[in-house]
């Protein structure tokens, strides 16, 4: 294969550890081929002028890193505004929450084309470019126009919705025949598949041509599911080191006497936590054996704080957390510690392996990773159970979690009762298969297969 090119909003260095999922997926193969980083320096420059910015490269080993700071004016529009506060909340069928304020739209495109624009100078003929995520629909237009010739690929990291939804979007044919200027594009599940492929052939007047492939504006554009997975062995030897295992005793000490149940997301209103909050409050209710025992970790880290509808539900969720230790809790029991803070990586699988439940129910989510490193970071002598909600993409794979609507939230108490009660024989069996399909299905499986499919490769 042809040097690798990863476009995305951010970029990290992929030689550190905690530079985090994306980065571990592909920095081998970014080193492998000496390959380029593209995005976001994540610096907003106090003075700048809109639609410029410098370009700073950086070498990190054999990766080039190259990356653009934004100007107060286009992080407002194209990060805060388009981005997270109209294509995050629509493509989460989320259209109550969605900003359409004038002025957006022109920031991200405008951003857009200056990202083309730095990085067409950049591209040698035979680099394989891959593009990630929301930020950067248009980005294969705008390479285009400037005469991009190289095979360029999209993948999605949040859902589609379905094509009435989308079609709210008051720039959606602008927006979706942007798809077209790509080789290939990657969603996380079949649902969103059927959903893109729907909103083409019926908004957009494409053909589908079978094969993965639909045709439209004198293009044609692969389609296919990629579901993403972790880096299972990397999660595993997190999970050994001294900072897990002392975050597992430290939590077996401190709840000997309890069962705990876990959640860990970035607070987002696509999460469904004030939902599983609500879940929790009706075990409680319902099954008053659970008092003095069953115990909720709810780990939510910051994010996106400046944007409103992320304030809302901070307020919201610090009042449903503080009415449940207030009406159930005792001298000796608080039934929910809820912590607004990041923890640190290396902790997370000891919080998982310590959790008997791990409680991931989002409203509606791409694909949601916690879920993999909840059934990874298990002892598979004595696995805990986890409760999924089946709007998260994972629900595709993982059909031996415990399946729940968020929206249900008495099926969710009893899903959760049933975790708690579940029998060892049934939990490491339930483990076991969910643990082959996360093995087969890992990060690097992902990789391979998106990167054979935009070289028109057969896939595994
Ligand atoms: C998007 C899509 C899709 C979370 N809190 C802490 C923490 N985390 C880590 C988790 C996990 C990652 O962050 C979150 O990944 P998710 O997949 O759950 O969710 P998003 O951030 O919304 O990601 C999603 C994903 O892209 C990949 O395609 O699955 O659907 O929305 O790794 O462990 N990590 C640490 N402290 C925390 O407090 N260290």
């Amino acid at each position: 294969m042809g040097r690798l090119v990863v476009v995305s909003n951010r970029l990290a260095d992929p030689r550190k550890p905690a530079a985090g999922g994306l980065a571990v997926a592909l920095g081998d193969t970014l080193s492998r081929t000496g390959g380029l980083w593209f995005g976001w320096s994540g610096t907003v420059a106090a003075h700048g002028t809109p639609g410029e910015g410098e370009l700073q490269t950086r070498q990190a080993g054999r990766v080039t890193l190259a990356s653009v700071n934004l100007c107060a004016e286009d992080h407002a529009a194209y990060y805060h505004g388009y981005a997270n506060s109209v294509l995050w909340p629509v493509f989460h069928y989320r259209l109550d929450l969605a900003d359409f304020s004038s002025g957006y739209l022109d920031g991200y495109r405008r951003v857009n084309r200056m990202f083309a624009h730095k990085l067409l100078p950049l591209l040698r003929e035979d680099d394989v470019i891959w593009v990630h995520d929301y930020h950067l629909i248009p980005l294969a237009a705008e390479l285009r126009a400037l005469g991009c010739r190289q095979r360029i690929g999209f993948f999605l990291h949040i859902p589609v919705p379905p094509p009435l939804v989308l079609a709210a979007l008051p720039q959606h044919e602008w927006l979706m025949r942007s798809f077209f200027a790509y080789d290939l594009v990657g969603l996380q599940s079949e649902a969103d598949v059927a959903h893109f492929t729907r909103y083409m052939t019926v908004e957009a007047g494409a053909q589908d041509l079978g094969a993965q492939r639909l045709r439209a504006f004198n293009a044609t554009v692969r389609v296919a599911a990629f579901p993403i997975g972790i880096d299972v062995e990397e999660f595993h030897r997190l999970g050994r080191a001294p900072d897990a295992m002392q975050t597992y005793e430290e939590m077996r000490a401190e709840y000997s006497r309890r069962q705990l149940l876990l959640g860990i997301d970035r607070l987002d209103y696509s999460k469904g936590i004030p939902h599983r909050v609500r879940a929790f409050r009706q075990l409680l209710e319902r099954y008053p054996e659970n008092a003095h025992s069953a115990t909720l970790v709810m780990i939510a880290s910051p994010s996106r704080d400046d944007v409103n509808a992320y304030a809302d539900l901070r307020q919201e969720l610090e009042g449903l957390c503080g009415a449940i230790n207030g009406d159930f809790g005792d001298l000796d029991w608080m039934p929910l510690r809820y912590i607004h803070r990041t923890v640190a990586r290396k902790r997370v699988p000891g919080l998982c392996r310590a959790s008997r439940v791990g409680l991931v129910t989002p409203l509606r989510d791409g694909m949601n990773l916690v879920a993999k490193e909840y059934v990874v970071s298990q002892n598979p002598e004595d696995p805990g159970v986890l409760v999924l909600s089946r709007f998260a993409g994972a629900a595709e794979q993982l059909r031996d979690a415990l399946l729940v609507n968020p929206y249900d939230t008495q099926g969710m108490a009893e899903a959760i009762q049933t975790a708690l009660r579940m029998p060892l024989a049934e939990r490491q069996a339930r483990h076991q298969r969910l643990m082959a399909c996360i093995s087969e299905h890992d990060v690097h499986w992902w990789r391979r297969n998106f990167l054979r499919a935009l070289e028109g490769e057969e896939q595994e």
